[in-house]
């Protein structure tokens, strides 16, 4: 079939037999290499979102295949009632990159935050001597942590919840950014506080400066897990390998994933200190896939590459960089432009129309990003890009952002 037979037909076979739970761009990929991907037309395309941060490596990192590739033809499962010869590597390499005690390795972002709700109420009870069935987490408005039916229960996005009740109990919401409100939410029964050094799918929000260390001291002082999601921020995003480096501070329990793996696999971890993490017995928590040689193999290259590559410290300059051409774009459209590292977002006025209509429009310039609720644009590139690539995406960012 030609590429435009290829494209309609293949959405109406989507369309027909799959779920409609998204509303993607009617772009159809069949090829990704660094910061650039292929539709079936053979149009190519910038990738400004990095599969939501998962690709932060670029799209099929040749040296993550051959590590991926090694180890398909070596042992790819055993479950973890074997050992394996690469999940020892695999926990080192990562406690050594996040300063970190402990790791639970897990498949998904949202199976990661659940073992820690798990680990931060068992460590609750065991530890703060909470009583049973009492311990309360504090998570904040406006937060994306997945979608199983605990993480959607404390969203604060009606669509995500709606139809899914009941939820589980035990957690309480709070403002983003707001020190007084979580030193005010902290009972005798808090085990936890949950959040994003920023927040991806609120639209890129960036909390006050020393935040995040305010909350460090509070927690500490109240004998309360500060546990930070990293899934969308660390792993190079903002310029660190953990975003909580900004502030200088460590959290007792931070949770990665996405491009932990480069895109190639389903991988996650829960890094923490011994205490919490070792709440655990076996036979207390687990899952088929979780730490398999594979997903170890796969994981310790794509953090290899971030290392060797210097791609922490490119999101710092191409991120600044392409930040300060953003703020300099005329456009009576544009609210605001904020961002760290690679990890931006460009606020839309609401009489804008939306973000997704100058989605549309860049897609047909050949640069593909996605709207944040509603009125934000997310710019969030592979850490590989270069100067030049950013300008070739100024141009066009530009050129749309100044349409009527
Ligand atoms: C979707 C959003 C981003 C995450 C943070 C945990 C998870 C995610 C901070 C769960 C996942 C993905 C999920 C995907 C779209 C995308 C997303 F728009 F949904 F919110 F990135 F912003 N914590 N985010 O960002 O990880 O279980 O997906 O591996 O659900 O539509 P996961």
């Amino acid at each position: 079939m030609t590429g435009m037979n290829d494209t309609q037909h293949l959405i109406e076979v989507e369309n027909k037999y799959g779920a409609h739970n998204y509303k993607p761009l009617d772009v159809i990929l069949c090829r990704g290499e660094g910061i650039w991907v292929w539709d079936v037309n053979d149009k190519k395309y910038m990738d400004c979102l990095s599969s939501y941060s998962a690709v932060n490596q670029g799209h099929c990192h040749p040296k993550i295949k051959e590590a991926m590739i090694e180890q398909l033809n070596k042992l790819t499962l055993t479950s973890r009632a074997f050992r394996n010869d690469q999940l020892g590597h695999f926990y080192e390499e990562l406690c050594e990159l996040t300063n970190s005690h402990t790791v639970l390795p897990m498949n998904s972002g949202a199976e990661a935050v659940e073992t820690a709700i798990k680990a931060v109420r068992k460590w609750a009870y065991k530890v703060k001597k909470v009583e049973p069935d009492k311990a309360e987490i504090i998570t904040c408005a406006n937060n994306f942590h997945g979608r199983t039916l605990t993480i959607v229960g404390f969203s604060t996005e009606e669509q995500y919840r709606d139809g899914f009740g009941p939820f589980t109990p035990g957690f309480k919401t709070i403002p983003y950014g707001d020190i007084d409100a979580l030193e005010k939410a902290i009972t005798p029964d808090t085990a936890g506080f949950l959040a994003e050094p920023i927040q991806g799918e609120a639209g890129i929000i960036i909390p006050p400066a020393g935040y995040l260390k305010a909350v460090r001291q509070i927690c500490t002082k109240n004998n309360v897990i500060m546990l930070l999601d990293e899934i969308q921020t660390g792993l190079g995003r903002t310029g660190k390998m953990l975003a909580e480096e900004h502030e200088g501070i460590e959290a007792d329990m931070s949770l990665i994933g996405k491009a932990l793996s480069g895109g190639f696999y389903p991988i996650s971890a829960v890094l923490a200190n011994e205490e919490v993490l070792g709440v655990f017995m076996p036979g207390d928590h687990g899952s088929t896939f979780g730490g398999n040689p594979l997903a170890c193999a796969v994981g310790r290259a794509a953090l290899k590459v971030l290392t060797e590559e210097g791609l922490l410290e490119n999101a710092v300059v191409q991120g600044d960089y392409f930040l300060s051409k953003l703020q300099e774009i005329k456009s009576s459209h544009i609210k605001e432009v904020r961002g760290k590292g690679l990890f931006i977002g460009v606020e839309l006025f609401p009489e804008s129309g939306g973000a997704r209509r100058f989605c549309e429009m860049l897609m047909d310039e050949g640069l593909l990003c996605k709207e944040t609720h509603e009125h934000v644009i997310r710019f969030a590139p592979p850490l590989i890009i270069q100067r030049e690539e950013i300008d070739w995406a100024l141009e066009r960012i530009e050129r749309v952002l100044q349409c009527d």
